[in-house]
């Protein structure tokens, strides 16, 4: 079985050499076939030539020139991954790396299972740490997103999620989310097809400030939202 952990990075340049050497050792430790996709979502710092130049061994990038969104970089590194079980998670390490061979066994054991969303709903810890507004934010889009936009999920924005090959490919090569919203979207779209969604309690262990603009970047996924909906309906009806 080959695994593909695939990491979505903007302007990271002050931790990416660290999480990649960290990442590295602890695939070769854990896993003997693998891949570690570093997907540059148009940084404008050198993320991409850090990791290059480290020539650490079955580690790739993939890039773009233009900022686009995590959506777009993790799709990019998901239609280019290789492995039969594929997970992403965040470049800051922030749900730690003991996850990701949770993540891969619960992804085995289930062989049913198409997804793996990571939910901090579910951990008794999983929003430890969190600004009260931070979680306030969180927890208001979730509910948005339960009541207006049909979600089935506990926790749809945790930065770590599994998927299987080919039904991930497939999913994601319909995706046209490029922000933060995508995460709803793939989720929709395997509820959809009737693919079955497990999920796996997760909690943040490494904190750092945020980067996300709370006003501006809750409406743009609130924009992003009605956008998908309305692409669904599209869809639904064509077919
Ligand atoms: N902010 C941001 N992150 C991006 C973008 N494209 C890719 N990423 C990556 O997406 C991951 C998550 O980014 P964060 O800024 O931590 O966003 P978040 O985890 O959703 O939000 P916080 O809870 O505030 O940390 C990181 O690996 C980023 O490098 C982008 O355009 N903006
Ligand atoms: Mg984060």
């Amino acid at each position: 079985m080959k695994y593909s952990l695939c990491i979505p990075m903007y302007n990271e340049s002050s931790i990416i050499a660290q999480t990649a050497e960290t990442l590295s050792s602890y695939m070769e430790n854990n896993f003997t076939n693998y891949e570690i996709i570093f997907s540059d979502d148009g940084s404008l710092d050198n993320s991409k030539d850090i990791v290059a130049s480290l020539e650490l061994p079955h580690v790739r990038i993939v890039s773009y020139e233009k900022n686009a969104g995590k959506g777009k970089a993790v799709r990019n590194a998901i239609l280019n991954a290789q492995g039969e079980i594929v997970m992403f998670t965040d470049a800051d390490l922030a749900f730690g790396t003991a996850v990701i061979k949770d993540v891969f066994e619960a992804m085995e054991k289930d062989p049913d299972a198409k997804m793996l969303v990571g939910s901090r709903a579910i951990h008794p810890a999983g929003y430890a740490g969190y600004t009260f507004i931070r979680k306030l934010a969180s927890k208001t889009y979730l509910k948005v997103l339960k009541v207006f936009g049909g979600l089935k999920v506990s926790d749809s924005q945790c930065g770590c999620k599994a998927f299987r090959f080919p039904e991930g490919k497939e999913i994601f090569s319909q995706c046209l989310i490029n922000g933060f919203a995508f995460d709803f979207e793939v989720i929709l779209r395997m509820d959809q097809k009737k693919y079955k969604i497990i999920e796996h309690p997760v909690n943040i262990v490494n904190h750092r400030e945020s980067k996300v603009n709370i006003i501006k970047d809750t409406f743009k996924m609130l924009k992003d939202i009605m956008r998908i909906k309305k692409q669904l309906r599209k869809e639904s009806k064509a077919t």
